[in-house]
């Protein structure tokens, strides 16, 4: 009977936030309440990613329907989706998101204690050929109820209460830590609950995988090059490392955080803070890798003590496995020594 009990005993997401708010016997549930609606949002995302191949052939997504409306294009909708969630949720008081130039303030009569900085669908130039993308989010307290500024979303990485991603590809998997390690849960369609499929994932210690955009090579400084260099020619007679770029942040970051290995967006001479931006690419993936055991760097510091000094501001990124960070943070080192 051991497996019938198995297949009767789901744990979806919605009763593993339970279980972690009885670790916080004062909460009223505001943080669970949220997080139904963030995965709401997510099954909607989810739902709408899988038709829009289909969408495109029959001539919606992104050009007129059948009614000769022009449709959202996904990103679009994806946001609206997310806003709409959050704010009716009654959870939240400022919102920042990858599509929205000025952070949202949510009406005083909907206001709760919490600030979401999400991008709704990252890596969405990549819908069209059908590779995987997805929503990543960090979520913050905010300082003080009866004052509400942008301070309260220009907080440290560090003092993130949670943060995680869905990935929208061959399924659809919510990866989650709110401060007790990670828990990846994959979205169950015949029962529109996500399940608990990864309990407490932990990234391998040392990899055999990087993963960065070699077109970028002729920008690198040194330490990232020697870094890449060393991947490629191993000194020390260890096997050369595989490369592995999907450029969907999504992606690449699950796949580091499964099988181990590093994941680098470097600073180069065209973008001189990289191309992810901190609150809701760079942090949110920082929280999680150091929850599973790895780290993430940004070239000068630990990238969860970066102080964001704008909503959009952008940092170079090198996550993933502890032993590889550990690697590409000496070789900064030494250059910081020699200048
Ligand atoms: P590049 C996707 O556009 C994205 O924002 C991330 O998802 C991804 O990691 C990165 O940009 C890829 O950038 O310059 O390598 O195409």
């Amino acid at each position: 009977h051991e497996a019938d009990a198995y297949r009767t005993d789901l744990m979806t997401l919605t009763r593993h936030v339970l279980n972690e708010q009885g670790r916080h016997p004062e909460s009223r549930g505001d943080f669970t309440i949220l997080l139904s609606h963030i995965v709401l949002g997510c099954k909607f995302v989810a739902s709408a990613v899988n038709k829009a191949g289909l969408a495109k052939l029959i001539g919606l997504a992104g050009e007129t329907n059948v009614q000769g409306e022009e449709q959202k294009k996904l990103d679009v909708l994806s946001n609206e989706v997310f806003v709409k969630a959050l704010v009716s949720s009654g959870r939240t008081c400022v919102l920042v998101s990858e599509e929205d130039e000025e952070a949202t303030f949510v009406d005083p009569k909907l206001r709760g204690k919490y600030c979401v900085c999400f991008d709704p669908l990252d890596g969405s130039s990549n819908i069209d050929c059908g590779v995987s993308i997805g929503t990543i989010f960090g979520i913050y307290m905010i300082k003080d109820k009866d004052n509400v500024t942008l301070e309260d979303v220009l907080q440290p990485g560090k003092d993130m209460l949670a943060a995680g991603y869905c990935m929208y590809g061959s399924s659809c998997t919510l990866v989650l830590s709110s401060g007790n390690g990670v828990n990846g849960f994959t979205l169950d369609p015949s029962l529109g609950e996500f399940i608990l499929t990864h309990p407490d994932i932990k990234i391998p210690k040392k990899g055999k995988i990087y993963s960065v955009n070699e077109g970028n090579a002729r920008n690198w400084d040194v330490p990232t090059a020697t870094f890449v260099e060393k991947c490629k020619y191993p000194q020390d007679g260890s096997p050369p490392k595989s490369l592995r770029y999907i450029g969907s942040m999504v992606a690449d970051v699950h796949r580091t955080l499964l099988y181990g290995g590093v994941f680098l967006y470097p600073a180069d001479e065209k973008n001189p803070n990289g191309k992810l931006r901190v609150l809701y690419e760079v942090f949110p993936m920082s929280f999680l890798m150091e929850q599973a055991g790895g780290q993430s760097f940004t070239g000068k510091e630990r990238a969860l003590d970066l102080v964001p000094t704008k909503i959009h501001d952008r940092s170079p990124v090198f996550l993933g496995s502890y032993d590889d960070v550990e690697e590409i943070k000496a070789l900064y080192a030494e250059q910081a020594k020699a200048s």
